[in-house]
């Protein structure tokens, strides 16, 4: 890793450390700062408290961003389930497809807003690899060596998808192209880019971030921004 990533991670960890970008209300009052916690996701103001929003798409990675060939490509599937895959790049886009349009919020505060991504719903490969009932958690790696965790109770859900293009376009490698996931309703960093492998646990396994202070279950409606 060169010396520049190593200083963006130490940077991102330090505002792990400092609670950086929470709002005086989630700073006073814990991380239950849901303006309105009955209010329906469509009564809900778009931008979650603390985030801005930004034009264009913005590149957040520790810097290393693999080159993964399509013929190299491949995407495994292990753990608590009764049908492990291992698809290749055919076997992938043989898949049902499906677009989804959602927003994107980093935890750095900023958010991009109607992201157009095409791929391979997560209930669809639920319904391949059919989770065993000890199953809760599944551990996402990638290719640049990150990891991050999602409890399945969130992946088992219609806004959840693997993606293979942005915007009509394939996705670029600097956006984690091939194929990385989409998890809209938690930041951003819960979605692994270059994603390759998914283990489903029995129990929670934190990831990258969320053993570096970040919080383990990212909801930017209550600001969770930190552990
Ligand atoms: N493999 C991998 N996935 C990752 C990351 C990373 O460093 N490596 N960074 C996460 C973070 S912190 C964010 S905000 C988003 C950024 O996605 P983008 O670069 O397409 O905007 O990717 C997430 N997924
Ligand atoms: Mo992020």
């Amino acid at each position: 890793m060169s010396e520049s990533n190593d200083k963006l991670i130490k940077k991102k960890e330090e505002w792990a450390r400092e609670k950086r970008g929470l709002t005086p209300q989630a700073r006073e009052e814990g991380i239950s700062v849901r303006q309105n916690p009955t209010a329906s996701q469509a009564e809900r103001p778009r931008l979650p408290p603390g985030q801005h929003r930004v034009k264009g798409f913005p590149v957040l990675d520790l810097g290393i961003q693999p080159e993964v060939g399509l013929e190299k490509w491949s995407l495994d599937v292990q753990g608590l389930v009764e049908n492990p895959v291992t698809w290749d790049w055919q076997d992938f886009m043989a898949q049902p497809q499906i677009t989804l349009i959602s927003d994107f919020h980093c935890v750095t505060t900023w958010s991009t807003f109607d992201n157009r991504w095409q791929g391979v719903s997560f209930k669809h490969l639920l319904s391949v690899i059919r989770p065993k009932p000890e199953a809760n958690h599944v551990l996402f790696t990638s290719h640049d060596g990150y990891s991050t965790n999602v409890p399945l109770s969130v992946l088992n859900d219609d806004d959840v998808l693997i993606a293979h293009r942005w915007n009509d376009e394939p996705l670029t490698r600097e956006h984690g192209g091939p194929v990385r996931m989409i998890v809209p309703k938690l930041y951003a960093w819960k979605g692994a880019k270059w994603v390759k492998g998914m283990n489903f646990l029995p129990q929670d396994r934190p990831g990258y971030w969320e053993v570096r202070g970040y919080s383990n279950t990212a909801d930017p409606w209550t600001e969770d921004r930190y552990a």
